[in-house]
């Protein structure tokens, strides 16, 4: 009896002791687990380049003389668009929409600010940015690169929902004087800072020092390379890579791409380093056209260039991956706005799309996933003053200032060369009325430096009268004074 209630009470210890275990056992499983679903939140990392062709990457497979190998692997490890739009021809418009879903012109954000900004100029307070949003759920923001969306302490980037700021923040910069003076300063954070190195390469080494901070954080990371905005500045071994290019500024332009491209490398191997790339979304694309006379950028076949609605002005070098999400090597033809990365990425990472305003991007996910083939858009828009374009279904209308609109067949007419106005009127009808409705969603313009150019597009189209189609491309030229 005795041995027996002995025994009894080490084994009612032991049974205590071995649930106590399995409770513990337990509840560690499921701190793991749920710690596992947390190390699961994707990664987003958006990587812009400036003034760049739609001709000007190697896997657009359009220019033989490009070198691009790293970029090209984003397109070869995902989904390269062939008609990947953008909301403007110009830098900060375009840089507005993304950040915030929006057609910009919705808010305002239509033009530029030009070489001196208004006093008002920046990113109205009032809209929500997708780093505000990526916060909201416990990710780490960064941005390092050009702002170009305000120059006043309440529109800098560590305001507007980035933890982490390296880079500056007007529309262009020198690539070698960087000097921590005037209002273009390099700045980290909120501070001017003096950087040493060529400044394609500084951007490529702060993002990649981000990713090495936060590799175990979700993190979103913006990396707007200035490259190849102009100043056309290039250290020698760059150049040197391209020994055959006798034309200045083309050889400058592929050697400022070089380096980029080496850039973007650097940041692509440090996302694999951390065994992060299949939990990474990535996007590259080019904020509008190339200005061709401005810096040696090709956007052939398509006509036009940046400045203008032309599709050589918007339509962009526009690729996405995301390894094990996206399959390989795929390139669609739907066509798709830099919009749509607002609302893409957010849905990827459990974020809130708002609801109290129109967002105008779309979750493009599942086009990209192969689940789906629809278009994500029937219809697309831009209006850049007295410019302005629909694309509806594959039917574009254009309208170039004042003189007549122009309606074309991108299916059969990628390079807007044939004129069917004449022939369709109907199509012209609706299309305007439709444009028109769009148009009347929007706000006036809180700023205008984009006034002189419309002025000179009236000059010229008045000019030249009805024939001068040929002429209104070359009136635009590059549209650098802008930035
Ligand atoms: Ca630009």
């Amino acid at each position: 009896m005795r041995i027996n209630r002995r025994l009894t009470r080490h084994a009612f210890v032991k049974i205590h002791f071995a649930i106590g275990l399995v409770i513990a056992c337990a509840t560690l499983s499921l701190l793991q687990t749920a710690h596992a679903a947390e190390a699961k939140k994707p990664n987003v990392l958006v990587i812009l380049a400036d003034d760049l062709g739609y001709a000007d990457i190697g896997a657009q497979n359009l220019s033989k003389d490009v070198r691009t190998p790293n970029i090209d692997t984003i397109a070869k490890n995902g989904v390269r668009f062939t008609h990947g739009y953008v909301s403007c021809p110009v830098c900060s418009p375009t840089r507005a929409g993304f950040l915030t879903g929006r057609y910009q012109e919705r808010f305002g954000h239509e033009f530029n600010p030009g070489p001196t900004a208004a006093d008002n100029f920046g990113l109205p307070l009032d809209q929500i940015t997708i780093a505000q949003q990526m916060k909201k759920v416990g990710y780490v923001t960064g941005m390092v690169g050009k702002w170009h969306e305000g120059n006043k302490p309440e529109f800098y980037p560590t305001r507007r929902g980035f933890d982490e700021f390296f880079g500056f923040l007007g529309g262009a910069h020198s690539y070698v004087h960087l000097k921590p003076e005037g209002k273009n300063a390099i700045m980290r954070n909120d501070k001017p800072v003096t950087e040493d190195e060529y400044l394609t390469d500084a951007f490529s080494r702060e993002a990649v020092a981000f990713i090495d901070k936060h590799h175990s954080d979700p993190f979103f990371l913006y990396v707007p390379f200035n490259a190849v905005h102009n100043p056309q500045e290039c250290p020698q071994k760059y150049l040197d890579r391209f020994p055959d290019e006798s034309d200045k500024k083309r050889k400058y332009l592929l050697a400022m791409l070089s380096a980029e491209d080496d850039a973007v490398g650097k940041i692509l191997e440090k996302v694999r380093e951390h065994k992060l790339e299949e939990n990474t979304l990535i996007f590259f694309f080019s904020d509008n056209g190339g200005p061709t006379e401005g810096n040696g950028s090709r956007n052939t076949p398509l006509s036009g260039f940046k400045g203008q609605v032309w599709e050589g002005g918007i339509r962009e070098p526009f690729m996405a991956q995301w390894k094990g999400k996206i399959p390989a090597g795929r390139v669609l033809d739907q066509p798709v706005i830099s919009l749509d990365i607002f609302a893409t990425a957010l849905t990827a990472v459990g974020g809130e799309i708002p609801k109290d305003r129109v967002i105008d991007g779309v979750d493009i996910m599942p086009l990209m996933k192969g689940e789906t083939s629809e278009r994500p858009h029937e219809t697309l828009y831009w209006r850049f003053g007295q410019q302005w374009a629909i694309r509806d279904g594959d039917m574009k209308l254009v309208q170039f200032g004042k003189t007549d609109m122009q309606l074309f067949d991108l299916d059969k007419d990628i390079s807007e060369k044939h004129d069917l106005a004449k022939e369709k009127p109907e199509v012209v009808k609706q299309m305007k009325e439709k444009y028109d409705a769009w148009s009347a969603q929007l706000m006036k313009p809180r700023w205008g430096a984009k006034a002189k150019f419309d002025e000179k597009l009236d000059a010229d189209a008045k000019q030249e009268g009805k024939a001068g189609r040929k002429h209104e491309r070359k009136a635009g030229k590059s549209d650098d004074s802008e930035n």
